[in-house]
This record gives C-alpha cells, sequence and structure tokens, in this order.
C-alpha cells in the first residue's frame, strides 16, 4: 500500500513537477515534528490516564491492585446504573487515610457522595503506603492502591 502511494506519488512528481529537494526534506520534518511532538505524546498520555481510571460496576471496582506515584491522580467513573461512593477504608469511619483538609466522614480520600451513573470522582495521592478503598454503598466492593514515592 505505503510502495504503492510511493510509486503513485513519484509518479505524479515526474510527470507533473520536480519537487526541489528542499521542498521533500521539509515535508518529511514536518511528518517527523507532528509524529514527535504530537501523535506520540497524545498517545502516551492517553495510555498514562486510562492506567488510573477505575470503573465502578455492579460485579465492583475494575481494578484490586493499582500503583500510582506520589502526585498521580485516580479518577473512579461509576458505570452502573446504581449508585458507587469510593471512599477510603475503613468502613464506616473513612479514616486510613491520613489526609483529613476537606473529607466528609474521617479523611479526604473520600467521593463523599454518592456517584450516579457516568458520574467521576478524581483524587490526587500526595500520601505515599497502601491505601485500601471501598465502595461506601456496597462495602463488600474493595481494592488497594499503592502509592510510591
Ligand atoms: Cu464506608
Amino acid at each position: 500500500m505505503l510502495e504503492l502511494t510511493e510509486y503513485r506519488l513519484s509518479t505524479f512528481y515526474n510527470n507533473q513537477f520536480k519537487p526541489t529537494i528542499n521542498w521533500l526534506v521539509t515535508s518529511w520534518i514536518v511528518r517527523l515534528v507532528i509524529l514527535f511532538y504530537i501523535l506520540i505524546p497524545l498517545i502516551l498520555y492517553q495510555l498514562e490516564s486510562s492506567k488510573f481510571e477505575i470503573y465502578i460496576t455492579n460485579n465492583g471496582f475494575s481494578k484490586d491492585y493499582i500503583k500510582v506515584h506520589r502526585g498521580q491522580t485516580v479518577t473512579w467513573v461509576n458505570k452502573d446504573n446504581n449508585m458507587h461512593w469510593p471512599a477510603s477504608d475503613f468502613h464506616p469511619s473513612h479514616n486510613l487515610y491520613p489526609t483529613r483538609d476537606r473529607g466528609c466522614i474521617g479523611s479526604s480520600l473520600d467521593a463523599c457522595v454518592g456517584l450516579k451513573f457516568n458520574q467521576r470522582f478524581g483524587y490526587r495521592f500526595d500520601s505515599i503506603g497502601v491505601w485500601g478503598i471501598h465502595d461506601h454503598l456496597s462495602p463488600g466492593f474493595t481494592m488497594t492502591i499503592e502509592v510510591l514515592p
């Protein structure tokens, strides 16, 4: 396919006009710039962000255990028609996670509300450690997040 395209292009070039070396070099540079500075970072960003997205369904959390680095954000998305409420262990105190600044029950790692379908809760992890999470509305649904330095 690529060869055919190249062949057609070269036939076109030979019959219609003769591109200068400068034009060819510039067009390849433009392609490489687009590839390295736009497409590759975009793909890496997509991979990186999807890694820290956790779905909640009627079977529980989509991941049991994930590792993140300090400062990274994990996002929970409710993909169920029933409401789900991700929060720090332990149920019902929610006080395992040490940050309390804007928490509603025991720590700041708490959605503080039942998430409706497609509603999201993002949380930036600044405390290193191993943190248990549960669904406050279905406490049998659990997962663990390990925060590395
Ligand atoms: Cu709870």
